[in-house]
């Protein structure tokens, strides 16, 4: 996948070359490409930052350098849709995730300052997207979360398949807790049914602690989701038992 990054910080997104990230990047699974507005300057100053129309503090996005580094990603790669992160964008998450892992090349723009000239926003980007309701100092913590995000998906990154499929939130549930070695830390044992060795029940075991942490954390995830006859067993069984634990009435 081609990933077009334009930046006033490129080096930012030295962090894609650590681990999985970096091994996708190194085996030419992505690639990224980076065009920086400072590049398109024009005058001596090499000036990025405007002031906006109507004053106000902040300064924006100097519009000439920025649109000319558009347009020059764009001409990289003709069909790109072009990115652009903001808080005021929707909000990304595993689907959107899964979504855009189908795509063969993607621009993100990655703003700094106070934003944009909205004219940009109307006629060179194609959708914009925010990571969560938070404020950055720049656009490319965000762009890389949706990179990361994205490339984990694209097969043959995450080496085992199956890791995809259970992550959490790709079925829309929240992760049961996991135990490795030893199998008494401080005292604490494991719960008994993963040194059981029966598939089934440790299958379950693992769709209740999901349903119920879910339940507990994520109402809203759970609202969203169509549970099978198995599932909502499982989730009834895990409130029944959370509401005997606190003694509450059920
Ligand atoms: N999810 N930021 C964009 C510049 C900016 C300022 C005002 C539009 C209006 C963010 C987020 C995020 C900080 C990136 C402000 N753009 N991006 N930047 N949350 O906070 O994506």
């Amino acid at each position: 996948m081609w990933f077009g990054i334009v930046s006033l910080f490129p080096e930012m997104f030295q962090a894609l070359h650590a681990g999985v990230t970096g091994k996708a990047i190194a085996n030419q699974t992505v690639s990224l490409h980076h065009w920086n507005p400072r590049d398109f300057a024009s005058d001596k100053h090499q000036s990025v930052d405007d002031h906006p129309y109507g004053g106000g503090p902040g300064m924006i996005m100097m519009a000439e350098p920025l649109k000319a580094a558009i347009k020059a990603a764009k001409e990289a790669k003709k069909d790109s849709k072009v990115i652009y992160l903001s808080p005021q964008g929707r909000r990304f998450d595993q689907q959107a995730a899964e979504e855009f892992a189908a795509s063969s090349s993607l621009i993100f723009l990655a703003g700094r300052y106070e934003g944009i000239d909205e004219r940009i926003i109307e006629e060179e980007i194609d959708e914009e997207w925010s990571v969560g309701d938070y404020v950055l100092t720049g656009g490319e913590l965000a762009a890389m979360v949706m990179i990361d995000a994205i490339t984990r998906l694209l097969p043959g990154v995450v080496g085992d398949e199956d890791s995809i499929t259970q992550d959490s939130l790709t079925s829309g549930l929240l992760k049961y807790p996991q135990y490795t070695r030893p199998a008494s830390l401080g005292g604490k044992s494991i719960p008994e049914v993963l040194l059981s060795g029966h598939h089934q029940q440790i299958e379950h075991w693992r769709l209740k602690a999901s349903l119920g942490k879910t339940w507990l954390r994520r109402p809203d995830l759970l609202a969203k989701k169509e549970l099978s006859p198995l599932e909502n067993k499982l989730l009834t069984e895990f409130i029944h038992e959370f509401n005997t634990i606190y003694s509450k009435k059920d």
